[in-house]
């Protein structure tokens, strides 16, 4: 997309929503659903609507990209059997192919073509932009035609308050450890821009009383580090100056809790 619209971390489920990416040129327009990866094992009902994006985007798409990484050394037969069945075009992209050999990488290949029956197999490095313009290409000629969705102005679905949600849970990622990323929530309680600033207010919603101590530390120290970490993100961001005021809260078991989800946008359109 050439903008910054998911946030990238190196733990697993990272994306939790279908976030879309709209891009329009002179000709096209390609609206990109990304979506949660795949999970093998559903331990929440969190876990069960983040399968239901995944779902909704196989439904409503017509070309289907299976992003995998070309080091995954093996893959559930489900998934080959979700990618198999999808009715529309498919192409397989093989990412991070800058991590190996051109040796590794057609092995890799074909295994994969055993695997996933698609209309085409992309090596691909997002990181050196090594052959996204050759995906966004193939994905161009299997688009059928039809009026544009969006306006050629909109890049994204998703509002700012999202994004601030979004990249506040990035550094919660990235400061914590362990079962805390993963049972954190965060919502924007207010979001009010001037001229100069943007003051922002925001909840970060944990599940137990010993987790929301813990992201608050001792004396405050960790939630003060997230803070600061989080600011400078939304500034260069908005690229304006940015008052963050942060609160924690419990709210127990709300992965399991469908009022909670449903508040906390994990409700399928
Ligand atoms: N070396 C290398 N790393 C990459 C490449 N593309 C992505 N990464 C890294 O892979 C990690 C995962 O990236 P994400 O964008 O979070 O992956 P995702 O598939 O969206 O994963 P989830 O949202 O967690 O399901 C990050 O640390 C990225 O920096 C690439 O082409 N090469
Ligand atoms: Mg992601």
């Amino acid at each position: 997309m050439g903008e910054k619209l998911a946030i990238i971390n190196s733990k697993a489920q990272t994306t939790r929503h279908r976030i879309l990416g709209i891009k329009t040129t002179d000709t096209a327009q390609i609206v990109y659903s990304d979506t949660p990866g795949i999970l093998r094992k559903l331990s929440y009902k969190m876990h069960e609507q983040m399968m239901q994006f995944v779902n909704e985007s196989m439904e409503d798409s017509d070309v289907l990209i299976l992003l995998v990484d070309v080091n995954e050394k093996e893959f559930s037969p489900e998934i080959a059997n979700k990618f198999n069945r999808f009715e529309g075009k498919k192409i397989v992209a093989v990412n991070k192919i800058d991590q190996t050999t051109q040796e590794w990488i057609e092995k890799k290949m074909d295994k994969w073509k055993q695997e996933f029956i698609a209309d085409d197999y992309v090596p691909l490095s997002a990181l050196n932009n090594f052959n996204v313009d050759v995906l966004e290409k193939l994905v161009l000629n299997y688009l059928p035609e039809h009026p544009p969705y969006f306006s050629g102005e909109d890049i994204t679905d998703r509002s700012e308050r999202f994004f601030v949600n979004e990249m506040i849970r990035n550094n919660i990622l990235k400061q914590y450890s362990e079962e805390i990323p993963y049972s954190s929530e965060v919502v924007t309680l207010s979001f009010k821009e001037n001229t100069k600033i943007i003051k922002i207010s925001c909840e970060i919603i944990t599940e137990r009383e010993s987790q929301k101590g813990i992201i608050i530390g001792n004396k405050g120290a960790g939630i003060k580090k997230l803070g600061t970490a989080a600011r400078k993100d939304l500034e260069e961001f908005f690229q304006k100056q940015v008052f963050l005021e942060l609160f924690v809260k419990v709210r127990e078991n709300w992965r399991n809790n469908p009022n909670m989800l449903r508040q906390f946008g994990y409700e399928p359109d």
